[in-house]
């Protein structure tokens, strides 16, 4: 039909679990797949973290630093950096990585029939996490990033052991089950966690912790409750933790005022497996830029 508006290319990627993980991560919504990044490749991540906080890559908020500063000292302020991939070519290597992509491509949105296995990414999260610093809050995803189809999708890349004591995460397993979204409200443990909001109204008994060992992806589901502690152990823990959904479900995030949340739909996405059904519309440009999150513990005690 010459009329059919045309899909970007088909990208190819392998299949690379079992049938009784994709049903695991359907029914659970996390799965924990060790070994998934090599141990030359996490040196790689460990390495470009470094360059990013060195201000390595020419950007707004990671300035150049005094090279004589230890490769500890630039480190030790940084909780988060949010989307390096905009700036840095090896994540962006690493949001496209064939084996996370190919299990993306078997669970992202494997709870709709017919699906094909399309798979979009829209941010990345670049946590350092040093010692003391506060985890995040009881949360769901999907209440920051929406999808049309509850397809939003973590791929938290272990780039150290994360355990109980520096920090690991914690899920209640099922929790995404019905597509509920809790309410949020304020918290009171500033030591524990950081500023963002938490998500209440739920039994937390069921939560349990998982400990991983480095060069583990642990995938989760937009809708599933989620948090981590705040690291009381003398390293870092630092992750990769890159969000996808379906690349046919449009994407109504930050939506503008006075836009429709109907036909918002986010456009700096890089598609990572199958086909990007809405690739006839371009792709919005993506700032030079990356945005920090710092401990506010830390950033309040500078303050005084
Ligand atoms: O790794 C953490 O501490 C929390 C990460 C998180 O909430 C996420 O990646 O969605
Ligand atoms: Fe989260």
């Amino acid at each position: 039909m010459n009329n059919m508006i045309s899909s970007g290319s088909q990208i190819w990627v392998p299949e690379v679990l079992s049938d009784e993980q994709v049903t695991f991560f359907v029914e659970n919504g996390y799965l924990a797949v060790s070994n998934l990044v090599s141990s030359d490749e996490v040196e790689e991540l460990r390495a470009d973290t470094i360059k990013l906080a060195r201000g390595g890559y020419p950007c707004e908020t990671l300035e150049p630093v005094d090279s004589t500063l230890s490769d500890q000292d630039v480190l030790a302020s940084i909780l988060c950096i949010h989307q390096p991939h905009f700036i840095s070519e090896v994540i962006e290597k690493y949001v496209k990585h064939p084996q996370i992509s190919g299990a993306l491509s078997q669970i992202s949105a494997a709870h709709i029939p017919f699906w094909d296995g399309s798979v979009k990414c829209m941010q990345s999260m670049l946590f350092v996490k040093p010692p003391n610093f506060q985890g995040q809050a009881w949360h769901q995803d999907e209440i920051y990033i929406p999808t049309r189809d509850r397809s939003l999708i973590g791929a938290w890349i272990a780039m150290d052991d994360a355990d109980v004591e520096n920090g690991c995460l914690w899920v209640i397993p099922g929790s995404h089950r019905q597509g509920y979204l809790y309410p949020q409200r304020s918290h009171q443990d500033q030591d524990e966690f950081d500023f963002a909001n938490e998500s209440y109204g739920f039994d937390e008994i069921e939560e349990i912790p998982v400990e991983v060992t480095t060069g583990t992806v642990v995938f989760f589901n937009g809708y599933l409750l989620h948090r981590s502690r705040k690291n009381r152990s003398q390293t870092y823990r630092r992750v990769l933790v890159n969000h996808y959904c379906n690349s046919w479900s449009l994407l109504p995030w930050n939506v503008a005022e006075g836009e429709s949340v109907a036909n918002a739909d986010r456009r700096s996405v890089v598609p990572v497996s199958g086909t990007d059904p809405y690739a006839w519309k371009g792709y919005d440009p993506t700032p030079n830029n990356v945005w920090l999150r710092q401990c506010k513990a830390l950033t309040e005690t500078e303050a005084s």
